[in-house]
């Protein structure tokens, strides 16, 4: 089943517009930003939301980067496997991925791989997204908002579990 965070934090009903911004510190390619279009459309098609780019990542309200190591947040990311993304409760809107991770598009990795730990990026988005709407994580296997994932796999579509949740907070 699906769960939310303590309190129950959610966007507010008036702000159903929601931009999103890449940290100007990462080059972001077509390809990523490709990535997270389909990952935030996976999310608008069951919820009132929409979620526009937009290249002013100070102002955006949600603000996606690529980080490595300790990054400022208390949450410092821990090189290969391990925590692999994070994201913050509404209405924070900070969306952190490790840099150090081999991120997979497609079957195939973004940059050189340094070793074999493939992990796929849009997976990661949508669940992630989800965190940052508010989801906490479910007890249902199928959910995008199940906490673990086998190593190199890929899941990318809602489950019915994921938008009843979403639709109890939009
Ligand atoms: N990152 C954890 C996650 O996003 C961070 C985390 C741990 C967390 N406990 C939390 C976030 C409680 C919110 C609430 O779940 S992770 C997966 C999965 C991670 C894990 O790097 O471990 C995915 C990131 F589900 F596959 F295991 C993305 Cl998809
Ligand atoms: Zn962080
Ligand atoms: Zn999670």
């Amino acid at each position: 089943h699906y769960t939310f965070f303590p309190g129950t934090p959610r966007w507010p009903a008036s702000r159903t517009e929601l931009s999103y911004g890449f940290s100007p510190d990462n080059q972001i390619s077509d390809t990523v930003k490709n990535v997270f279009s389909g990952a935030f459309e996976r999310w608008s098609e069951v919820t009132p939301l929409t979620f526009t780019e937009t290249t002013s990542f100070y102002t955006a309200d949600i603000k996606i980067g690529f980080f490595a190591g300790d990054h400022g947040d208390g949450e410092p990311f821990d090189g290969v496997l391990g925590t692999l993304a994070h994201a913050f409760s509404p209405p924070s809107g900070r969306l952190h991925l490790d840099d150090d991770e081999n991120w997979v598009v497609d079957g195939n990795f973004i940059d050189a791989p340094s070793g074999t730990s493939a992990v796929d990026l849009e997976s990661v988005a949508v669940h992630e997204i989800g965190h940052l709407l508010g989801l906490g994580h479910s007890s249902v296997e199928e959910a995008i908002m199940y906490p673990t994932i086998s190593s190199g796999s890929r899941k990318t579509e809602l489950a019915n579990d994921d938008i009843v949740g979403i639709q109890v907070l939009y």
